[in-house]
């Protein structure tokens, strides 16, 4: 059976391309989604890649995938740096959990410095752009390997 990829992105992501291209980059999350999508048939895997401006939706999805995926890949945006509501949901997630940032978190200021999630997150990836998609998609693969073995 294939392996099962959740892709979660946070408040306002639905906005990239279109707003600060200096820190996030020119690329659209449409764009980030059809290049996770193409790196999903090269790696074998099935994906859904999900985004929601709604703590509580991001919450139910992540809930949901305690039993419909197998490793969660997730862009928490805003909600990295104060969301014991999406921390608690993770936390009771088996499998491994990448937490993916576009932009290098700990360089900027100290409001963007700290996410409470990299706490229950497996790995964290952070300043490679939207190809930090892509990286945070074949260390799932990865991991699950390795769990499996
Ligand atoms: O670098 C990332 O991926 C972030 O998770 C993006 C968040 C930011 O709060 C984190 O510190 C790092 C912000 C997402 C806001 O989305 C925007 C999209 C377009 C233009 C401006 C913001």
């Amino acid at each position: 059976m294939k392996s099962r990829l959740l892709i979660l992105n946070g408040p306002n992501l639905n906005l990239l391309g279109v707003r600060e291209p200096e820190i996030y980059g020119s690329t659209t999350l449409a764009a980030i989604e059809e290049s996770c999508a193409a790196n999903a048939d090269v790696l074998g895997v099935e994906l859904k890649f999900l985004q929601s401006n709604h703590e509580g939706e991001l919450v139910a999805w992540i809930q949901e995938a305690r039993h419909e995926a197998d490793a969660i890949i997730i862009n928490p945006a805003g909600y990295s740096f104060h969301s014991v509501p999406i921390l608690d949901a993770l936390k009771m997630f088996p499998g491994p959990i990448i937490e993916t940032h576009i932009s290098n978190i700990h360089a900027r200021d100290e409001q963007h410095r700290h996410s409470i999630l990299s706490a229950v997150s497996t790995g964290v990836i952070c300043g490679l752009g939207a190809y930090g998609y892509l990286v945070a998609m074949q260390s799932a693969v990865n991991l699950l390997g390795a769990l499996r073995n």
